[in-house]
């Protein structure tokens, strides 16, 4: 069967964005049912950029009671955190190795986070991309859901996966496809319809957070920055009109609809009469979902029972892996 691999990073609570970008299309390729599907909660690439150990811990529980909230099944995919599964370093350094520093400085996340000060970005964030290539290539995983962002990533995975088979002469690491699929797959900040969402983004209004309550998600929505004009009856009516677009791409995604089908719908309502309507519908799928994660995180040691066999499960794919690229490089290994 073909494997899915993909990751969320444990950097902060979960945004829309991550859910209907990420999460809600890895519940549809596990319950697709022509998969394995193995997912993960990135902590090593959290701490390309410095967090609080406490922070951490939390925000990764959080995470995997995010996972499970949102209609992962621990027993269908494998569920577990990155730095139980020392092959995905280990493979790291190798394709630290095979990737080249050009490939890393042209990535536009390093750019973007990194800022004006690359001296003093740290060597994990500029090397992000090859630990992302080891996370999917160390289970010859060949699908990636992934939110439009990451899509340059996914590129250079293919590269270091095609670089590796050429400099050793096999044919061993897959070219996995990116799926960047449905009507959200670059969520924007509420408050600024050019800049992404995203969990650190330091104005909280721009995003709606998994946990924010009912009040929360509205107010939010209430506040978003539009335009003045009516919701167009045609996707075309939505160019050059980024917040206006967005906030229509969140409903369809959220209905699981399309752009098309929604503004035949909504096309001539008002902002002030398609928020409201928004908000219930956000409301009505994500409050289950937060309800749920709060009664997950009361029990804390049963979230890493679930991550710790999880982990277990994923060895099991990666060790082999690890040890024929090993094999193929030239290390001894018994
Ligand atoms: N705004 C978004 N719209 C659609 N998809 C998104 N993703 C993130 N933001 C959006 C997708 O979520 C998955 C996990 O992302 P990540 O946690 O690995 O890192 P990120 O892309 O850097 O997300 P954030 O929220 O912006 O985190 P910070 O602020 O820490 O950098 C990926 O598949 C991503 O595409």
């Amino acid at each position: 069967t073909p494997r899915v691999f993909s990751g969320i990073q444990p950097s902060g609570g979960l945004t829309l964005g991550n859910y209907l970008g990420a999460m809600k299309r890895f519940v549809d390729m596990q319950d697709e049912g022509s998969f394995q599907t193995v997912y993960c909660m990135v902590d090593q690439h959290a701490i390309t950029v410095w967090q609080d150990p406490e922070k951490l811990r939390h925000a990764t529980r959080e995470l995997c009671a995010g996972f499970i909230a949102a209609g992962i099944d621990p027993d269908r995919s494998i569920l577990f955190n990155q730095s139980q599964v020392p092959e995905h370093a280990q493979l790291a350094w190798i394709f630290n190795c095979v990737a080249r520093m050009g490939w890393m400085q042209r990535m536009t996340q390093w750019k973007d986070k990194a800022g004006k000060n690359q001296q003093n970005a740290s060597l994990g964030l500029f090397a992000y991309p090859a630990l992302m290539a080891a996370d999917i290539l160390i289970y010859h995983a060949t699908h990636v859901p992934v939110g439009e962002d990451q899509k340059q990533h996914l590129e250079l995975t293919r590269d270091v996966a095609i670089k590796f088979n050429h400099d050793y002469g096999v044919d061993f690491f897959p070219i996995t496809e990116p799926v960047i699929e449905g009507a959200a797959t670059r969520v924007m900040s509420l408050r600024d319809g050019s800049k992404k969402m995203s969990k650190s983004d330091p104005s909280d209004a721009s995003r709606i957070n998994m946990t924010d309550d009912a009040d929360t998600i509205a107010k939010k929505i209430r506040k978003a920055k539009t335009d003045p004009d009516a919701l167009p009856s045609e996707a075309k009516g939505l160019e050059d009109r980024p917040e206006a677009r967005n906030l229509v791409n969140i409903y369809a995604a959220l209905a699981d609809s399309s752009v098309d089908a929604v503004l035949a719908e909504m096309g001539g309502k008002q902002f002030s009469e398609f928020k409201p309507i928004l908000s219930e519908l956000a409301v009505e799928k994500l409050a289950p979902i937060s309800t749920e994660m709060a009664r997950l995180m009361q029990d804390p040691a049963e979230i890493d029972r679930i991550l710790g066999h999880g982990a277990t499960q994923a060895r099991e794919l990666a060790t082999p892996i690890l040890k024929k690229t090993y094999d193929i490089v030239g290390m001894i290994s018994s």
